[in-house]
């Protein structure tokens, strides 16, 4: 494999003991380059590999909706895991007591683990950094180019970062080796589905959706209905929120269900029009790496500071503006503006879990426009995202937040209230593009269409 994916946190030696992975962001097995580079470390030492996933009580405001996503598709990395003869342990709790923990039970020799630009993870890692006497890399199964690789800067904006990626992308779309059984004595663990769901402290009140099924091997159906039925018009309708044009991967790469190198693969083998790949393309790199690179370099990634100054000089200018509509998070929540669009958006998150792209754009600027301030935009948006996204919690989020409302990867456009020189986006707008009420009478209060 291509060792560039793998980076080396301390100087520690290897010792002939069992490899350990700890698998975090990337739930699944196919074309999990951790997996790999553990099962050949371990051969080379003639070990194992043995596979642990720590379970927090709650993260970053996700609810039993995103839980039992992940935890379900957890149940299917456990048994694809099984076939290989791989053990799979969870354990539960704070990762900086069991991970280490774990790592003298088995007496491990090394410590693998996922890379991930969010700063809890960094924090769980250091932590785990400053106590550790054997080897811990980090590997970047996310990106398609590694990130630290594509750029040692944040960068202004897809137009810095494309050709960047786009120099060095064909080396790392290599395929990934059928793996194969390894070795063991160890007897496999078992995987209590129920049991962990009692672990966890989260708002049960938002609701599990059933309309999209979680984990790998739905995810990889959930792509090939998207090749074969919306692919070649992705690129004419993926800003209409009535078509269901856009693919739906989002909450299979947020949990790693899926990796976005197989899904750029089988979309470039697709029989489908070098244009509609390419804007598909776009977005799953360019724009996805794009986050990652925002969240890594900028550890303002999710407030006021991490702004441009352009955009933080402008938005400060224009604080005292007079707000004509504000509302708290509670009237936000309950989707209770005057505005029956933003309510249907904020209904359809809330309701399914996924507003549509093209909503999100405007969701968030409206919450800057009926805000008292930029950084109260941010709080509200963000925990709003996290609550109720299938795929909140993650760098594509954080950035989709921070150029809404802070002019991240954009220009200074013609000043106006509120906004200064960020961007804005009204009901007009919107009008031009789509059949709004459409929109709005699916997603108004009765639910009718859920
Ligand atoms: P498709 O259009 O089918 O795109 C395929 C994939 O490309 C996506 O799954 C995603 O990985 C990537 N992608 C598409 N658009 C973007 C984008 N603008 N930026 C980065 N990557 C992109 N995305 C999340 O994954 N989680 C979030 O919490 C999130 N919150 C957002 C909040 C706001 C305010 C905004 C403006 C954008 C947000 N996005 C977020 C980005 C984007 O809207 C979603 O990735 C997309 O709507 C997911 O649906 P899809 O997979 O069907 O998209
Ligand atoms: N990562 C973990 O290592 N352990 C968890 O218990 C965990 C819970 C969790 C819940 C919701 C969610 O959206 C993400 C969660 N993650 C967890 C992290 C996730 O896998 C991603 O790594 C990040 O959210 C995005 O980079």
């Amino acid at each position: 494999m291509n060792l560039n994916r793998v980076g080396k946190l301390n100087n520690c030696e290897i010792k002939k003991s069992p490899i350990v992975y700890w698998l975090s962001r990337e739930h699944r097995v196919d074309y999990n380059w951790a997996i790999l580079f553990g099962l050949e470390l371990a051969k080379s030492l003639n070990t194992i590999l043995i596979i642990v996933f720590n379970l927090v009580p709650s993260f970053l405001n996700a609810t039993l909706r995103q839980y039992s996503f992940m935890l379900k598709g957890l149940k299917e990395v456990h048994s694809e895991l099984s076939n290989l003869n791989i053990p799979f342990f969870i354990t539960t709790g704070q990762p900086e007591n069991n991970v280490t923990h774990f790592l003298s039970d088995v007496k491990a020799g090394a410590l693998l683990t996922d890379f991930d630009p969010l700063k809890i993870k960094m924090q769980w890692k250091n932590n785990i950094l400053k106590v550790l006497k054997i080897p811990f890399y980090e590997v970047d199964s996310h990106n398609i180019v590694p990130c630290w690789l594509a750029s040692n800067k944040q960068e202004f904006g897809a137009y810095t970062i494309r050709p960047k990626i786009k120099k060095i992308l064909d080396e790392y779309l290599d395929d990934f080796p059928k793996l194969k059984k390894q070795n063991t004595s160890i007897d496999l663990p078992e995987f209590a589905l129920e049991k962990l769901f009692n672990k966890i402290e989260v708002d049960n009140d938002v609701k599990e959706i059933d309309w999209l099924k979680p984990g790998a091997d739905k995810a990889k159906k959930v792509l090939r209905r998207f090749i074969k039925e919306k692919l070649d018009k992705y690129q004419s309708d993926r800003n209409d929120p009535n078509k269901d044009a856009i693919s739906n991967l989002s909450p299979y790469l947020h949990f790693g269900q899926i990796s976005s190198q197989y899904i750029a693969k089988e979309i470039l083998k697709s029989d489908t029009s070098s244009e509609a790949k390419e804007s598909f393309l776009e977005e799953l790199i360019v724009r996805k790496e794009l986050s990652d690179n925002f969240c890594y370099y900028n550890r303002n990634y999710d407030n006021f500071d991490g702004f441009p100054q352009w955009a933080k000089n402008t938005l400060q200018e224009h604080l005292k503006d007079k707000r004509e509509f504000e509302y708290s998070l509670k009237e936000f929540e309950k989707a209770k503006t005057h505005d029956e669009l933003w309510n249907s958006a904020q209904n359809e998150m809330v309701l399914t879990g996924k507003m549509h792209g093209y909503m999100r754009m405007y969701w968030a600027k409206k919450i800057l426009e009926w805000s008292a301030s930029p950084q109260e935009a941010m709080n509200i948006a963000i925990y709003l995202n996290d609550k109720y996204q299938l795929d909140g919690r993650d760098p594509n989020g954080y950035a989709g937040i921070a150029w809404s409302i802070g002019g991240m990867h954009d220009r200074a456009w013609s000043e106006r209230n509120i906004f200064g020189k960020v961007r804005y986006m009204n009901y007009n707008g919107c009008k031009r593009k789509f059949d709004v009420e459409e929109y709005s009478d699916k997603w108004s209060d009765n639910y009718s269409k859920t």
